[in-house]
């Protein structure tokens, strides 16, 4: 197949790059564009060269799969150099998403045209290193360094409208790219030509500019070493001659790319990619999904309306009385107000995503549903009248869901008429933002409707992983054995605040203890109780020594910590020490980094369990697991791949 084709517009070269499935350059499309330069440079009836892109995307960045191995020649950032230097002016037109070294290869090049859905940016950080290709040092020539900063700091791509405003593209176009590309080209070449972009001045800001940033940085970063080193050669970009610029940048990204944090995200990159197309469901088609159905409008509920209607399909929302659907609509409304005034949606759209909701309490209104998601009160008996109800009112092929998030799926299901139609499908609060969905079949699910699971999680853009049943399934089993991890260390006389604070140093948003405050302690505790009620044997644990004192959390004014008033910083809590004094041993100061290998090794070997029992598919699910519905910091890869299991 060739990659690169060239072809005659008149006077115009257009050059086709077309390297399935994201363009991405791998050292044959960096030969063959190496190759172009030269022929076209040799040819004097060439005036211009566009540089266009088949398939659904411009170039995606240099590919990914060559970072484990040593670059190759032609290096990028030299090919980026020819395309500056070539004897007539290139000019990029974008469509799809010009990423990384992509983009970079578009800021070689004189122009850039971008169609009005196309989007550019520079996610090396993402992937635990720099640009490589002169991105650190090009993008400020173009759109300013308070720009550049923002775009390669934080890896988060732009759209073609503001990529016009901050001058990273030189026009917007629909339609034809191509026609339109060659008009620009024909067009520019009647004026005198901007400088290459390498030749253009910048302006560097003061030092004290650079540490804020540098302080905001490395906040948001918490430990995750690429962007502070990203913002140093934008530093060096703005202060130093380009070449210079360019060898610390150069020098940067080869150190960065042979590290641990650049594997670890790799690894995660990978897994989100493989895990919406599981190889054990290739071949199943899933069914059709074009109407959907929520029970249950609480938070967990509306979240999920939410996410549905943000992938555009059309919702029922069933509630058990004209009260709760007014509850329901209120929750909704709350979802989609406060996406406008964060300037995630319109006012027009989020008009349009209720638009789209049919709420009532008239099960009739599930007739025609494809889809329908139980998200009810977590209580056995609660949810087994609703799945009563679905199998008499739901049509035969319609996928019947639940949200359940502790409860056997099976008991659920059972009564059911042609269970081979019902799944597990256990979303993560806030439903609509979260996008972890644990995808838990039992025995009788049958393989489309497990596909059709899959096939739900891409359309809401979600991170599928398919669990087997056991208590918990996968992340609920893995945070419970967190947890017990937790105060196990409490009992050796380790601090409530010292293992919070060694897990925030790990990378984690926040302790075991801080979320147990903000979730509440009183979730955890029910489910104690019903185990024990059931006759299970559970043991007490310190968290129902302070539930069954009244502190459930901030929710109770106190938890683990206390909390003024009105604030919800938390304070290390004399309360808390009394009432477990009992039960835990003299203090000792452990080190942090001892805390965190101690509870990630707890929760790495509760993941070899739930691999060797097979609730699990891969150490990789595990991974994605933590990392997308508990907030483990994806650049140390999830507790699997930290502790060696890949
Ligand atoms: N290299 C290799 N393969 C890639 C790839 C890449 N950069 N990007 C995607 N793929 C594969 C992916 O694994 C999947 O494979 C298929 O393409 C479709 O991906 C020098 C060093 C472009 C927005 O980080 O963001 O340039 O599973 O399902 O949803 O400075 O892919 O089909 O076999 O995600 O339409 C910087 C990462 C690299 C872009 C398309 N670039 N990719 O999304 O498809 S570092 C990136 C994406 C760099 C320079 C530095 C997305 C997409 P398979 P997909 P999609």
């Amino acid at each position: 197949m060739t990659l690169v084709r060239i072809d005659r517009d008149g006077d115009i070269a257009v050059v086709t790059v077309d390297n399935p499935p994201v363009n991405a350059l791998g050292q044959a499309l960096r030969q063959g564009l190496w190759d172009a330069v030269a022929t076209l440079d040799a040819d004097p009836a060439v005036r211009a060269v566009v540089l266009i892109c088949a398939g659904r995307t411009f170039i995606a960045g240099a590919d990914v799969t060559e970072f484990g191995r040593p670059p190759q020649p032609p290096h990028l950032p030299d090919l980026v150099d020819r395309i500056e230097g070539a004897a007539r002016p290139w000019i990029a037109a974008i469509h799809g998403s010009a990423l990384g070294g992509g983009f970079e290869l578009a800021m070689g090049c004189r122009f850039r045209v971008a169609l009005d859905t196309a989007q550019v940016g520079l996610p090396e950080v993402t992937l635990g290193i720099v640009p490589g290709a002169s991105g650190t040092v090009r993008t400020p020539r173009l759109a300013g360094v308070a720009a550049a900063v923002d775009l390669v700091t934080t890896g988060r791509p732009v759209g073609a409208a503001r990529a016009l405003d901050l001058g990273l593209v030189d026009a917007v176009v629909t339609g034809d790219l191509r026609a339109q590309a060659v008009a620009f080209a024909r067009a520019a070449l009647t004026r005198p030509l901007p400088q290459p972009v390498s030749a253009r001045p910048v302006t560097a800001p003061d030092p004290a500019w650079w540490e804020d940033r540098r302080k905001a940085i490395a906040k948001r970063a918490r430990g995750e070493v690429a962007p502070l080193r990203a913002l140093d050669c934008l530093r060096a970009a703005a202060e130093r001659p380009f070449a210079q610029a360019m060898a610390q940048e150069r020098a940067t990204f080869l150190d960065l790319r042979g590290s641990d944090q650049a594997a670890a995200l790799r690894h995660i990159f990978f897994a989100e990619r493989a895990a919406p197309r599981p190889a054990h469901l290739a071949g199943i088609d899933p069914l059709p999904l074009r109407r959907a159905a929520v029970i249950g409008g609480g938070t967990m509920g509306a979240g999920i309306v939410a996410a549905l209607r943000d992938a555009g399909l059309p919702v029922v929302l069933i509630e058990r009385d004209e009260a709760a659907v007014a509850r329901g609509l209120d929750n909704l409304r709350a979802i989609f107000d406060g996406a406008v005034r964060r300037g995630r949606l319109t006012e027009p759209q989020a008009a349009d995503r209720l638009a789209g909701v049919t709420a009532g309490c008239d099960h009739a209104l599930l007739a025609d549903s494809d889809l329908v998601i139980e998200a009810v009160f977590e209580d056995l008996g609660v949810k087994r009248a609703v799945f009563d109800r679905l199998g008499q009112v739901c049509r035969a092929d319609a996928v019947l869901a639940t949200n359940t998030s502790y409860l056997d799926p099976q008991l659920i299901a059972r009564g059911l008429p042609d269970p081979a139609r019902f799944i597990g499908l256990h979303f993560f609060s806030p439903a609509n933002v979260m996008k972890l969905l644990e995808i838990v079949p039992t025995p009788d699910t049958a393989p489309a409707v497990l596909a059709t699971g899959f096939a739900l999680a891409r359309s809401l853009g979600k991170i599928p992983v398919q669990a087997g049943i056991c208590e918990g399934f996968i992340g609920n089993r893995i945070l419970k054995r967190y947890r017990a991890e937790a105060e196990a260390l409490l009992r050796q006389g380790v601090t409530v605040a010292a293992v919070d604070a060694a897990m925030r140093a790990h990378g984690l948003a926040m302790g075991p203890f801080e979320a147990q405050d903000l979730g509440g302690l009183d979730i955890a505790w029910l489910q104690r109780e019903g185990a024990r009620a059931a006759g299970q044997d559970v043991p007490e644990t310190l968290g129902d020594i302070l539930v069954r004192a009244g502190r459930k959390g901030q929710k109770t004014g106190g938890g683990w910590y206390d909390y003024a008033p009105g604030d919800r910083t938390p304070q290390p809590s004399a309360a808390v020490a009394a009432l477990i004094a009992p039960q835990v041993a003299p203090a000792q100061d452990m080190p942090a980094e001892a805390i965190a290998a101690r509870l990630v090794a707890a929760m790495a070997d509760e993941g070899r369990a739930i691999l060797a029992q097979g609730i699990a598919r891969t150490p990789a699910d595990i991974d994605l697991v933590e990392v997308h519905g508990y907030g483990y910091p994806r650049w140390r890869g999830g507790p699997m791949f930290e502790t060696g299991l890949r």
